[in-house]
């Protein structure tokens, strides 16, 4: 059975790319099946078996295997997974200084998406040109986990360099909240690509939403990047609260606490809270950490209520 990429997903529709061809594709009865689970059950850069022909057109049978997947929960409805991209090598998180403003625990959020998905994350502070003062020195940090940082700008170039060097011959994901200037750093590092971009709303200081569906773009040097729509809410798929902590990377050393089951919240003789007091785990981290945790807990009762309201 032939196979495929999945590179844009619309509606009950895809475009798989065969064998080099871009392609529709319509999706079986049993995978439409899935949007129980799933806001959409194939996500851009699934690889997919095919039936059908060219001819006669192909349909998606079924879904290989994933390699891994970055999904959020369905901010609409917690029990539903929404897949945002499958199998790629890294995910790039994208704030901006101003407009809007660097938020480091949306930073943390994103992360995560690819922490809790076994996906090495990196850092990009776009809009460098609107920033005053020195950069916040919690960005200093990052890469001392081993997270790589780039301030850029994609209205005077800078950083542009660097960052085609990190995307270079790899399957990037460039996720972020709407309106840091996802769509504009990759206009800025490919050569001939024109993605919409839209100025950020002067009443709220918010994104309009210009990047509707995950783009494919492939990279002249061989792979490619995945533009994405900004993400408001982000809740990683499947996140444990008893598995958050490994998580931090920075946590792991100290994790060695008197109760096997702490959460580091209030629990006596923690490792990883006496460790933020000595100052070797930073306070904004755990500060993310905590409020993590407890929106896991109130995601976990909303869905309970759901139960409940429905018997
Ligand atoms: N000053 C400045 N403005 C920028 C920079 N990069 C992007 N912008 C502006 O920021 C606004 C939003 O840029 P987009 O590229 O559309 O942002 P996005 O992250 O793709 O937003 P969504 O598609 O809505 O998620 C546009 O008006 C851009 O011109 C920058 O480096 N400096
Ligand atoms: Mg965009
Ligand atoms: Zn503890």
């Amino acid at each position: 059975m032939p196979q495929g990429t999945v590179i844009r997903v619309q509606g009950p529709q895809v475009i798989v790319r065969i064998r080099g061809r871009d392609r529709h594709a319509a999706l079986r009865g049993a995978l439409k099946a899935g949007r129980r689970q799933a806001t959409h059950p194939v996500v851009t850069g699934d690889l997919v078996r095919l039936g059908g022909d060219e001819a006669g057109g192909w349909a998606v049978e079924g879904i290989v295997e994933r390699r891994n997947l970055v999904a959020r929960v369905d901010p609409g409805d917690p029990r539903r997974m929404h897949g945002i991209a499958a199998n790629v090598d890294q995910l790039v998180c994208l704030q901006s200084f101003r407009d809007p403003p660097l938020n480091l625990r949306s930073l943390d959020r994103f992360l995560l998406l690819g922490e809790s998905a076994g996906i090495p994350p990196a850092i990009v502070v776009n809009k460098d040109d609107l920033r005053t003062g020195s950069p916040p020195s919690e960005l200093d940090f990052y890469p001392r986990i081993g997270i790589p940082v780039l301030l850029a700008s994609a209205k005077e170039g800078t950083a542009i360099e660097g960052l085609r060097r990190l995307i270079a011959g790899k399957q990037s994901v460039l996720v972020g909240p709407s309106g840091v200037g996802k769509s504009s750093l990759l206009n800025r590092t490919i050569p001939g690509l024109h993605l919409p971009t839209r100025a950020v709303s002067r009443a709220t200081s918010k994104g309009t939403h210009t990047t509707v569906r995950v783009e494919w773009i492939d990279l002249p040097e061989g792979g490619a990047v995945l533009d994405t729509p900004g993400l408001r809410v982000v809740q990683p798929w499947g996140l444990r609260p008893d598995r958050l902590a490994m998580l931090f990377r920075e946590f792991e050393p100290y994790a060695d606490c008197q109760y096997a089951d702490c959460l580091h919240r209030k629990e006596p003789a923690c490792g990883v809270r006496s460790a933020v007091e000595e100052g070797r785990i930073p306070a904004f981290r755990y500060d993310s950490y905590l409020r993590i945790l407890t929106s896991l807990d109130e995601e976990a009762n909303r869905i309970k209520r759901r139960g409940e309201s429905r018997r």
